[in-house]
């Protein structure tokens, strides 16, 4: 599918869709003695762990998410540096063809079904955040949850995979192992640290630690917008590169200018 096929199709998704569909939600935590993220590996996760990770720790690790050979791919085709949709959906035969593999993987691996049962409906998501990138040191997010971005809590998902070694010679991500609800800074709209969201860390941080997972090629971490995370620290080397894709329901799409997609 082109991705002028795909903002087609997700046209269709999000007119179609109804009354709010319903978040799979996290009766009780199946990881009650995990102090930071719990961890599976991807034959163990499950719609109620996935819950379970993201509702009461903030998000989870899946070990082995995207198999060798789909991460090879993927690495393949960032010869010519990220690749990345506008926003608006604007694409290329190179963008195309990345997206069509990164979703092929994610179908291969159980990753949509789950996603699909979790949110409580077939995902969409957006040209400018379903991506492959190669990052340099000077890359880097401050403190954030997405949900200040996405103008409110909505129910997503994502999933932030590794395609090369992050967490020792390059970051991977600073995440608050804890749920929080609130959003810090609802005008946090830029990439720019807000000092809304530093002045709120010591309460946010009080009684846990910040983790920084340390994933091998192929390994995530799930989040959703809530998550309180940021960009980690520690550049060795001069590169690192990632898979991202957030997931949404049709029918809790958040108010973005942006065009969404369907998988
Ligand atoms: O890739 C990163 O380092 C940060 C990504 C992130 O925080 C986000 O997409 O919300």
């Amino acid at each position: 599918m082109t991705m002028a096929e795909r903002v087609e199709r997700a046209r269709a998704l999000v007119e179609r869709a109804g009354a709010p569909a319903t978040l799979h939600r996290a009766t009780e935590d199946l990881f009650p003695d995990v102090d930071g993220l719990p961890e599976v590996p991807l034959s163990e996760l499950t719609v109620d762990g996935l819950a379970s990770g993201i509702q009461h720790h903030g998000g989870m690790v899946v070990r082995g998410l995207l198999a060798p050979d789909q991460v090879e791919a993927l690495r393949a085709q960032l010869q010519d540096g990220t690749l990345r949709a506008k926003q608006g959906g604007a694409s290329s035969s190179e963008v195309d063809r990345m997206v069509a593999m990164l979703i092929d993987a994610y179908r291969a691996q159980g990753v949509l079904d789950l996603a699909e049962r979790y949110l409580g409906e077939a995902p969409v998501g957006f040209p400018h955040r379903t991506v492959v990138k190669r990052n340099e040191p000077s890359a880097g997010l401050p403190w954030h949850q997405d949900a200040s971005f996405f103008r409110g809590p909505c129910g997503s998902l994502d999933v932030w995979t590794a395609l090369t070694e992050c967490g020792r010679k390059c970051p991977s991500l600073w995440l608050v192992p804890r749920r929080i609800e609130r959003i810090l800074d609802e005008s946090q709209t830029t990439v720019d640290a807000s000092a809304t969201v530093e002045d709120e860390m010591p309460e946010v941080l009080e009684g846990v630690e910040a983790v920084r997972p340390v994933l091998q090629p192929g390994d995530a971490i799930l989040l959703d917008e809530m998550t309180v995370h940021r960009t980690g620290t520690g550049w060795k080397i001069p590169s690192r590169e990632v898979a991202v894709t957030w997931f949404f329901a049709p029918s809790r799409l958040p108010a973005m200018t942006a065009r969404p997609i369907a998988f």
